[in-house]
This record gives structure tokens, sequence and C-alpha cells, in this order.
């Protein structure tokens, strides 16, 4: 026994002050410049600052090696040549940017962020960067009354995170996802605050185990690290979708997806034999419930072996697959990290040799119990090894395999830590670091390697990937769905803002399994899911082993009409959507928005988690409680229309809404336009229409984009899409419409108008020229074709 022996007496045991105890970075002694980099040697070590532009300062410390300025892989901007004055006096040195001020107090050392207009952002007190002998860092800022907080990727609870502490460590959990449950397997270090409706962001740049404690104190808050340096970005705003572009031009965005990924995805742990996915299929086609995807869970390997399937259950994919694709659905296979220990087993064997797999310091493997049973993992942090897996994944390309689904990758090993060991090495392109260190980029990099390998892979194709586990950054490859969450009211309800705080953190493509993934879910709850659902990024349903099967027809008639309603709708939705995505991939705002997002000088959006905006002008607030037809909707200024009855309502205002089982409250902003398309068996079908549906207002003036290309390859990098910006004007009795269109991608589809909120006198000009529409007196909606 330990207690038997000195072990009792070590000091550590007896010092309770030592765990712990906070050093303060002390005073500024010596300021200096060098080109774009200002350093500042403090007491405890050298602070570096650099201006990445106009309004995103980077500051960094390290107190117990020499501060450098790499970042993680996060980042994948490279600093601009921004203008900055510095000022020095006895007190502080001020360093300014056209965006942005920095004062640094000398004694103590302490930051403060000022915007060009002269308002405080961010600012430290008593306490401000501080560290622990353990190696542990910390940094203060003062906590505004007025602020709140969002984005922290992929978290549990309500929309505003004060109040809350949330750690990231990316993890799998299978059961519970409760409020207090954190972390969970995304890690986002970053945050928006939003204050008197100005927004700023800060992105904590540190890989190890962090904390973001907002809960411990009324008037300060605290982000911390168990290792590494106190390296952050300050993202001057001032309104919420100039912080996603700040923040997104420093982590990246996501590409356009292929259409088809867009559409709707039916998944079971597992759809296990080619007959059954042959059965599920047809029974789709039948029913007429359009489809794109289905997944082939693990079942579909040859002892769980990934790149491998198994010939019993699937005896000849290569054909499966083409004829899915004849009818326009696609097939996602999983694909987990753990290589099954197996001499005779090709993976295995290549990563052995070519020394592939992560490691301890003194070079034996490390092995881990996951699925295929006894397992290595492949250390992506390694360029040479991404590239090997990435190649490898011709396997799956060969039987024309276009969607990878990457789970497991926290990396989550069956084991007491429920991961890898926080000592076991990786090769970061030559420098050794732990997994302690790197734990939280597993996914990220493991996503590239996947990414980057399916890009090449399919000749100019869109490949689709989603993955469970990220860091910040995983927006450039992959789409993420929320994990495990179970067959409850109350996942329905979280789901709402998880998902838009992921949205605020970059990751604009994300969704829950619809429908709940383990525990039994029913006819009621399904439905009301699937009319959230249809109207999220990600769209897909997706049911746990040994539990009822939830697909459309799952629970009768009644729902089954109601789902395949909603199925239909993402369809008709879909230009619209995809306009949307278009715009999240070029300046990284969100599709699926918080209230906050739009109107952030309404406080009555502030911790609104229970509707959403699609885009900035669609507003959603789904039923998400049994049995019910009523509920508030908070519609903040301006009017509303009811998409359903036409009806106009007053903003800024809360209002009982009706809703049967079949209704799905929708609102759109007046004056605004959304793009429709035809309903489709899936998106691979022609496009033969488009619908701008303009709801007219009395006055004013509104604009619309309308964004569309071929939907599968990249020749949109270069210039081949289509863009149409349609400006329109309001008066009492006319409406005049200006469309201006660029690009070189022409579609096939015919354009038309359909006017809501007018009447059959309502006069309408096209681009100048007068048009007669059809009055539909039942839906109140006056149709115009155009050309
Ligand atoms: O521990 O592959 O979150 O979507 O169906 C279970 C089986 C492993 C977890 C994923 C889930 C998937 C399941 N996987």
């Amino acid at each position: 026994m330990l207690e038997d022996t000195s072990f009792a007496i070590l000091p550590e045991q007896n010092d309770e002050t030592n765990e712990g105890r906070l050093i303060d970075i002390g005073n500024m002694l010596a300021f200096s410049r060098e080109k774009h980099v200002f350093s500042f040697s403090c007491d405890t070590g050298v602070v570096k600052i650099r201006f990445y532009r106009e309004d995103i300062v980077r500051i960094v410390f390290h107190p117990f090696q020499e501060t450098s300025l790499k970042t993680s892989v996060a980042v994948i901007k490279q600093p601009e040549k921004v203008e900055v004055a510095a000022r020095e006096t006895d007190e502080a040195v001020t360093l300014t940017s056209a965006k942005l001020t920095v004062v640094l107090q000398k004694r103590p050392f302490r930051v403060f962020v000022y915007d060009d207009a002269g308002r405080l952002l961010v600012a430290e007190g008593k306490k401000g960067m501080a560290f622990t002998h353990q190696g542990h860092v910390y940094c203060y800022k003062r906590m505004d009354e007025a602020d709140h907080f969002y984005g922290f990727g992929e978290k549990t609870g309500f929309l505003d995170k004060r109040g809350e502490k949330m750690t990231m460590w990316n993890t799998d959990v299978y059961a519970p996802h409760n409020p207090e449950t954190d972390p969970l397997y995304q890690s986002h270090p970053y945050f928006m605050t939003v204050r008197n409706g100005q927004a700023h962001g800060l992105f904590f740049d540190n890989t190890h185990k962090t904390t973001f404690d907002f809960q411990t104190a009324d008037d300060e808050y605290c982000f911390s690290a168990e290792g590494g340096a106190i390296d952050y970005y300050i993202l001057a705003g001032p309104a919420p979708k100039d912080v996603l572009e700040q923040y997104t031009d420093l982590t990246g965005r996501m590409p356009i997806p292929p259409k088809w990924a867009l559409g709707y995805h039916q998944s079971r742990y597992s759809y296990e034999t080619e007959q059954e996915v042959k059965e599920l299929v047809r029974t789709f086609i039948e029913k007429d419930i359009p489809l794109d995807a289905v997944y082939l869970d693990i079942h579909y390997m040859d002892g769980y072996r990934v790149f491998t399937f198994d010939r019993n259950r699937f005896p000849n994919p290569k054909q499966l697959i083409q004829d899915l694709k004849k009818e326009g659905i696609r097939v996602v296979t999983i694909v987990d990290p753990g290589v099954k220990v197996d001499p005779e087993y090709r993976i295995y064997q290549e990563g052995v040799r070519r020394d592939c797999f992560c490691k301890y310091i003194e070079g034996d493997i490390f092995f881990g119990e996951v699925w295929p049973g006894k397992s290595a993992f492949p250390d992506f942090m390694n360029k040479k090894v991404r590239r090997w897996w990435g190649e490898n994944h011709q396997f799956y390309a060969d039987l024309g395999i276009e969607g990878i689904w990457n789970d497991m990758n926290e990396p989550s090993v069956f084991n007491e830590t429920k991961t890898m060991d926080v000592t076991v090495m990786h090769d970061y392109d030559g420098e050794w670091k732990t997994h302690r260190e790197l734990h939280n980029v597993y996914g990220l990099m493991m996503g590239e390697a996947t990414y980057k390998g399916m890009r090449k892979l399919l000749n100019g194709k869109r490949p689709f990937l989603l993955t469970r586990a990220g860091f910040s950054g995983i927006q450039r490859y992959a789409a993420v769905w929320t994990g495990d969450n179970r067959s409850f009211w109350e996942h329905l309800q979280m789901s709402l803002p998880m998902c838009m705080n992921l949205g605020l953190s970059g990751v604009a493509f994300c969704g829950p399994d619809v429908g709940g993934f383990a525990h039994h879910t029913n006819g009621e709850l399904l439905t009301r899911w699937t009319q959230v659902g249809a109207f999220m990024p990600y769209f897909r349903n997706h049911c746990a082993i040994g539990f009822r099967r939830q697909e459309p027809w799952a629970f009768g008639e009644t729902y089954e009409r109601i789902i395949k309603k909603y199925i239909q709708m993402r369809y008709e939705w879909l230009p619209h959507l995809y306009t949307l995505f278009a715009e999240a991939h070029e300046t990284g705002v969100p599709i699926m928005r918080p209230l906050v997002f739009e109107y952030p000088d309404d406080e009555n959006t502030y911790n609104l988690y229970d509707e959403f905006l699609v885009g900035a002008n669609v507003l959603i607030a789904p039923i998400m409680t049994p049995s019910t037809t009523h509920r508030v909707v908070y519609l903040p200024k301006g009017k509303w229309v009811d998409y359903w009855t036409n009806d106009v309502f007053e903003g800024g205002n809360y209002h009982l809404i009706h809703a049967d089982l079949d209704t799905l409250p929708i609102f759109v902003k007046q004056g605004s336009a959304i793009a429709f398309g035809d309903v489709k068996r899936s998106t691979d079908m022609r496009d033969e229409r488009r619908v701008i549906h303009v709801y007219k207002a009395d006055e004013g003036k509104a604009a619309y984009t309308l964004y569309d290309d071929d939907g599968q390859t990249f020749a949109y990098e270069k210039g081949h899409y289509f863009r149409m910006y349609i400006d329109m004007e309001y008066g009492e009795h006319f409406i005049y419409i200006a469309m201006k269109t660029e690009g070189t991608y022409e579609p096939s589809w015919k354009l038309s108008f359909a006017v809501h909120g007018a009447t059959e006198q309502t006069k309408v000009m096209v681009n100048g020229k007068e048009q007669y529409g059809t009055w539909d007196n039942e839906r109140c909606i006056l149709w115009i074709k155009s050309e």
C-alpha cells in the first residue's frame, strides 16, 4: 500500500497551496518593435502582439518557453501587413490600427482593447494573464453586466452561455446529453460577446484542454488551458456577421457542398445487408419520398476493418451503389480511425511498415479497444500519414462512393479515459508532441486527410464529409452532426441552441440526428423533429441499433403523410438554402441563425433558443413539446407574413400561434424574397423552374440574391456559377423588380415570380417592362412569368 511508504509524506501531498497557485504576469519591463511584431518583456516572460488585419489582433504569452508566433492547425490565415502606430508613455504602450486600439498598461501588465469608436471591447482588472507552475495558463477579462456570450461550438444548454463554465476536450458521450454534460465531441475555443447591440469575438488558439468560465465570478470571466500558451485573437466586429467573417478568415470556411449533401438523408445503425438497403430504397421510391443518401454504418465492413466490405452482407457493393445512383441516391460509408490489429490485413500491415500509427515515446504502438477489437490509430498530425490515409479512399472512390462519415474520431477508445493515453506521441511533421496537447485536433486532421484525399480521387467532383469530432476550422472539411442524442422532446429542443452556437462558431453545415439516435422515438416526435430538420443545414434521420425503426413510414399513414410533406418542402426550399450555403462559403455567416445574430439590439433575442432564422428573413418557430398545438412566437421588429396563411403580424411582439401537427410555424419578413424549386425525388433530377416568392411591402426597397451552379463540381471556384441580384421597390399599388446576373453558368430552369401581399390590380414592372400576371384568388398570389 502506498500509504505505508514514504509516499505518504511526499512534499506535494501536503502542500495544498502549491497546486494552482496563480502567478501574475507581473510588470512590463521593456517594449520593442520588430517590423510587425511588438514585444513586451514582463517579469515572468515575453508577450508578443501582432495584427492580422486592421480588425484582428493576436496576443501571445508563453510563461515557460520563448513566446512563439507559430499557430495551431486551426489557423490558415497569414497575417496581413497592417499599419500600426505605437506610442509609449510612463504608464502604457498604445498600439493603434485603423480599427483597433490596444493599450498595454505597464504596472501591472494589463491589456485593454478599444474599437475605432473608442468603445472598450476587452479589459483586464485585478487579474490579467497568469499561470501556475503546473503549466496551466489563465487569462481573465472583465465581464460587463450587458455581456452575452455565444459560440463555443457544440454545447448543451441554452443559447446565451453567460453563467456557464465549459470545457473543451473532445469526448465520446453516448449518454446522457444533459444540460450539465460537458464536454461533447467538438472543441471550439472561441466565442462572440454581444454587448448593447455590438459584437466582438475572441479566439483562444490553444489545443490543450481548455476551460471557459463565465460562472465563478459576476464581474470577470476567464479562459484557461492545461498547457501551452495564452494565445488569443480579438475580433473587432462590430456586427455579429463581421465577427463571423473575421473568425472564418482566420480558421477557414466551408467549400460549397455538393447539392446532394443538402437533400434528405436516411441512416440507421445499421442497414445491415444489401437486401435491406434495396428494400429501403424501393420503399422510398414507391412512396415517392425524396431521398439523396443512404448511410452504411459499421456493419458493412468485414470485421469492422476500414476500407473493406463484408461480402456476405454486401455481395456486390459496386453494383448496388451504381443502381442507387441511377435513382439519384448516394451511399455514404462510415470510416472510423481505429485500424484492426491483424497481420493479414493490408491497412494494418501498411500502417506498421510505413510508420503511420501513434506511438509511445519509446517506440511502441499505442493499441486501444474499439469496434474491431484491438486497434492502432493513424497519426493524422503527420502529412505523410494524412496522404496515406487519403489515398486509401481509392477503395471507396472506385466503388462510386462520394461521401464519407467519420465517427469515433475524438478519438474514442473503450477504456476509462475514453481516449488515447495522453502520453502517446504525435509526429507533428518532425516535431514531437503529446496527445495531451493535440487530442482536440485529432478529428480535424482526420478530416483534412479524408477530405483532401477524396477531393483528389473524385476528379473534380465535390466530396461530402460528415464528422463527429472537430476543432475550430473543421468547417473547411466537414459537416458536423451532433452525435448520440436521444429520442426525447428535450433533445429536439436542445438541438436548436446547439446548432445555432455551432453556426456562430463557423460551422454552418450542421444538424442533429433527426428523430433521435438512441431510445425509441414515436410518430409525433418524429413528425415534429422532421419539420425542424427540414430547415436545418444538415438533414439526416439516424437511429441506433436495438431501437424502434424510424423511417418516414414507421408510424402509420397520418405521420407518414406529414413527414413526406416536409421532406418535399426541403426540396422546394433548396434553391434558397443553396443560396445561403453559398453565402456561408463566402462570408462565414451561418445558415441557421439565432435571432440575436440579425437583431443584436433587441434584448428579447439574447437567449431566445426555441426559434431560429434561416438566413436573414425566414423565421422558424417549431412546436417541440408533445400534444401541443399552440406556442408563443416572438417576432422581431418589422412585419412578418405567416407562410401558410399570408396573414401579416406586427413584430416587436409575442404572438400566440396555432399549429396543428401538420404545421410548422414559418414567418417570412415582409419585403423579402425566397427562391423555390420543384419538389423532386432527388437533387439529381433536372431543375425545371425557379419561383421567386416576393413578400410585398407597402413601401421601401429590398434585395435578394439567388445563387446557383452545377451543384457537383468545383467549377464555381473559377466563375462558373450563376448569381442574380434582384432589387425590389415597393409602393402601395406597385412593385418594381430589377435583375442583374453574373457568372458563366447557365441554369436549366425557367424563372417566374410569385408576389404575396399584392392584389389583382398591383402594377408589376420587371426590368422596366410592365408585366401582366395571373391572379390566384385562393392563395392571394400574383404570378408573373419572366421572359
Ligand atoms: O459507439 O457506428 O455517434 O452515429 O451509429 C457507437 C455506430 C459508434 C456512434 C455514432 C453513431 C453510430 C455508431 N457510433
